[in-house]
């Protein structure tokens, strides 16, 4: 364990105070808190202290403590940037030849972000504030939902002996042995067991810890509330797609992996020639959203430099310039990173640092990830999608394949990532950027490598593929990528399609 632990270690650049090894030794998970530690650091640190350990093992205890503590005052954020331009003439299609996109200013306004405006610093004071405001604002949406009218709180339902609602955050899920579950909410003033049963109609609802729910249901004699039935945050019933005046089109990539041995690139010099074409759906594109995985990056898994081509990070995003100059001009790129991206891995993660973005031409909008970004009016929610790792592992029957499945379950959950201590490092910020506060007209991930489209009560999912073939390691775990597909979206009506090269 002592040569693993600093083998991991040495992988991430830093170094290991002696105090802080035989600490993190005499833990049951030595990696974990360290693993924690390094994610919440905006950078990587020279060395790593006991202190620090210690500080992100307690950290690592404190699910348990979200309740009573005091609420943070929440701040709405504003607009970040601003390219805002006059709404360009109407036009009916790109039929005419010769007609390009590039008549057609951009138009796009970064919504949302945590860029600039992290607070953070990973203490177990963060922890409880961030806690407590994704309990408070899912818990808000939950209460205006017709079901939940009159939630009382914990405390107070479970001294009743009549129906009761209420709204708990799941602090755990078990199945009995009869096929049942069992589910632990808690909120600010209690915590309190509901028994789903098997041959309820929502047996087949699947439950993540952290999320948010509504629950109505009948106290018994042993203090158990028996369900009748869950109630979601969701997104409202199907709605029209918020189109504009013109057929103007978005496509999305994301995992690129510049600089992977695997990277593919004449599947990518194919997508750079057709982009150029005089092809109607080519010339119409007037935005590339990139969602993250641009680079295969340095040390973000164990004998990575053994499938780099560019094992320099920089090296490896002038390289990524150097492709996307090639790009026709009529594109405007907005591009947030991923888990493989030079900045924290902890989510939310703030757009690449200004040295890097220096590095390509003024086209490029850097964004964080997850961002809310309006595109002419159309808004776009993108979002690496690092959190579906722990969706697969959570729910039964989920897979890399179906990735709309778990962004389906976002939008119901209304978060990008509730769930607390899996594979996706979340950063403690005041508000809890995760959530999906505005519904999207667009909803774009990556991470799995592979694609899909498909609308969500009026919500276009997307799902963006990768520009790397199958890696050893993802042979190893039988994951199988689909790569080099182009999910396009016609701006006008919502209508997707996806182009494969
Ligand atoms: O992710 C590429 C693929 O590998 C994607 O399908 C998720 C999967 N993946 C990545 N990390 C993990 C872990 N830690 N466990 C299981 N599966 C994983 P990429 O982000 O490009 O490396
Ligand atoms: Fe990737
Ligand atoms: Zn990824």
């Amino acid at each position: 364990m002592r040569e693993e632990l600093l083998a991991f270690v040495s992988q991430r650049g830093t170094l290991l105070e002696p105090a802080a090894v035989e600490y993190l030794l005499s833990q049951q998970d030595p990696m974990g808190p360290l693993d924690r530690f390094l994610a919440s650091c905006a950078e990587v640190p020279f060395v790593v202290t006991l202190q620090d350990v210690v500080k992100a093992a307690d950290v690592g205890r404190s699910a348990a403590l979200r309740t009573h503590l005091v609420a943070p005052a929440v701040q709405m954020p504003l607009a970040r940037s601003v390219v805002a331009v006059p709404p360009p003439e109407p036009s009916a299609s790109f039929r005419r030849q010769g007609e390009r996109a590039a008549d057609h200013a951009p138009e796009v306004k970064i919504l949302r972000d945590i860029t600039g405006r992290s607070t953070c610093e990973g203490t177990l004071e963060d922890f409880t504030r961030y806690f407590r405001n994704r309990f408070q604002t899912l818990s808000r949406m939950l209460r205006t939902r017709r079901e939940l009218g009159g939630a009382q709180e914990i405390s107070k339902a479970r001294r009743s002996t009549r129906e009761v609602r209420f709204i708990g955050m799941v602090s755990d899920v078990r199945d009995t042995k009869n096929g049942h579950r069992i589910l632990e909410l808690e909120d600010e003033t209690d915590r309190i067991s509901v028994l789903v049963l098997a041959d309820s109609p929502f047996a087949s609802e699947t439950f993540v810890n952290d999320e948010v729910v509504g629950i109505v249901g009948k106290v018994n004699d042993r203090g158990l509330v028996i369900a009748e039935s869950v109630v979601r945050p969701d997104i409202p019933v199907a709605r029209p797609f918020r189109g504009i005046g013109e057929h103007l089109r978005a496509a999305f990539i994301s995992d690129v992996h510049v600089g992977s041995t695997t990277f593919l690139d004449e599947k990518w010099a194919k997508l750079t020639a057709w982009m150029s074409s005089d092809d109607e759906m080519a010339r119409s594109l007037r935005y590339l959203v990139v969602s993250g995985d641009v680079v295969d990056g340095i040390g973000v898994y164990p004998r990575q430099d053994e499938e780099l081509s560019i094992d320099d990070i920089y090296g490896q995003y002038e390289a990524l310039a150097q492709m996307m100059a090639q790009l026709p001009d009529h594109l405007t790129v907005v591009m947030i990173p991923g888990n493989h991206d030079a900045v924290r891995p902890a989510e939310p993660q703030p757009a690449l640092p200004q040295p890097i973005q220096k590095l390509f031409d003024s086209n490029l909008i850097f964004a964080g990830n997850p961002s809310l970004v309006s595109l002419h009016g159309v808004k776009v929610l993108a979002y690496h999608g690092r959190s579906m790792d722990d969706f697969v592992s959570a729910i039964p029957g989920m897979n890399y394949h179906r990735p709309l499945d778990a962004m389906r379950q976002m939008l119901k959950m209304r978060h990008l990532a509730p769930i607390y201590g899996g594979k996706t490092p979340i950063a403690p910020e005041a508000e809890d950027h995760l959530i999906v506060d505005e519904v999207p007209d667009i909803f774009a991930t990556g991470h799995v490598h592979s694609v899909g489209v498909d609308t969500y009560r009026g919500v276009v999912l997307l799902n963006s593929s990768t520009w790397q073939a199958q890696t050893p390691y993802q042979k190893m775990r039988n994951i199988e990528p689909l790569p080099a597909r182009l999910p396009i979206v016609d701006l006008a009506s919502g209508a997707a399609v996806i182009k494969e090269f």
